[in-house]
């Protein structure tokens, strides 16, 4: 009797427990159909344009001065998001970690062991595009690892949406902005793109090598012929590129990039922090240090420092670490792809024997 009674008792609670679990499955399903709904149709909704004077304004310039149909370009733009979240990163300031922190970002094994494997994977383009542009192979396998990690993270935003949103709403470096956005649609009326298509990072930088428009049209190329210069999914074009930017900017072959600095010689008041070469290394040698030179004397140097985990460190930056900095202009950066170079350089040289 208590037995049954309990067995009814258990099976109610069950009945109770299954139709709690009802009731919550509903409950969820409709939640989640709001929550669809929500997504499908807040996007119109929310998303702003660009500021339509501005488009207005920029659409008949870009006619008058390429050619184009205002309206065309009207209607392109009309298509572009305003993004905040582009507007709220230029609007932080940008981190200044010290090289100890800086080094490990980009001096990883991962990176180091993904970056033999670029290096192999294409080593018919590296090896053309050292022979055409000067560049070592290392140089360029490194300036693309820092960049993007080989091709991983190019960025995701549309191009046409982060160019627009900060040609038109940030003022800071509108005039800046402005002109790059001029530049990807000449691109993409070159290469026969649809504008929305191209993605690029917060700041309109696309591909393997993070070229901005301006850089793209002027040294961009079609390094394997198939008549069209590929950056986002064509590496060996993105090679070819980064090697001809390179060239372009002075880089000398079979010259060093830098050298370390013996740093009992040396002190803040004779380092700078900015990659101008100022003096020569025989200037440098007089005053005190001895830069084991295979350098000419009279070749362009700046000595540089860097705060290390044990103290200041020392390099001698030469023209072509000058060169790695036309790429960006922080000598964090310029240090850093020397160093993942010389560090893919010697994973591939073991590998290879
Ligand atoms: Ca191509």
């Amino acid at each position: 009797m208590h037995h049954a009674r309990w067995k009814r008792r258990a099976s109610k609670l069950d009945f109770d427990v299954t139709r709690r679990q009802q009731r919550f499955q509903n409950r969820r399903a409709a939640h989640l159909l709001v929550l669809l709904f929500a997504t499908l149709f807040a996007l119109p909704i929310r998303a702003a344009g660009l500021d339509a004077q501005q488009v207005e304004l920029f659409a008949l310039e870009m006619e008058h001065k390429h050619g184009f149909d205002a309206t065309a370009v009207k209607n392109v733009l009309n298509l572009a998001v305003k993004l905040d979240s582009v507007l709220a990163t230029m609007a932080r300031p940008a981190e200044s970690k010290p090289w100890s922190q800086y080094r490990p970002l980009f001096l990883s094994a991962e990176r180091i062991r993904a970056g033999v494997e670029f290096w192999n994977t294409y080593a018919t383009a590296l090896d053309d595009v050292s022979t055409q542009y000067g560049v070592p192979p290392e140089i360029v396998v490194a300036i693309i690892g820092v960049e993007t990690f080989y091709g991983r993270n190019m960025g995701n935003y549309r191009v046409l949406d982060a160019l627009g949103t900060l040609a038109f709403h940030f003022p800071a470096r509108g005039a800046f902005f402005r002109s790059e956005l001029e530049q990807f649609l000449l691109l993409t009326r070159a290469e026969q793109l649809d504008p929305v298509t191209p993605r690029g990072s917060y700041a309109g930088a696309m591909g393997f090598p993070q070229f901005m428009p301006s850089s793209f049209l002027r040294f961009a190329v079609d390094f394997d012929h198939d008549g069209h210069r590929d950056i986002w999914r064509n590496p060996v074009d993105a090679i070819g590129s980064v090697a001809s930017y390179l060239h372009a900017h002075g880089w000398r072959a079979a010259e060093p990039v830098t050298m370390v600095a013996e740093p009992s010689n040396w002190n803040e008041n004779n380092s700078s922090t900015k990659v101008e070469l100022k003096q020569t290394i025989a200037e440098y040698a007089s005053a005190g240090s001895s830069p084991r030179s295979t350098v000419a004397p009279n070749a362009p140097a700046v000595l540089l420092a860097y705060a290390g985990a044990e103290g200041n460190e020392y390099w001698f930056a030469l023209n072509n670490f000058y060169v790695i900095t036309r790429y960006n202009h922080s000598p964090k950066y310029a240090l850093a792809v020397y160093q993942l170079a010389e560090a893919i350089r010697d994973m591939h040289t073991q590998k290879t024997q």
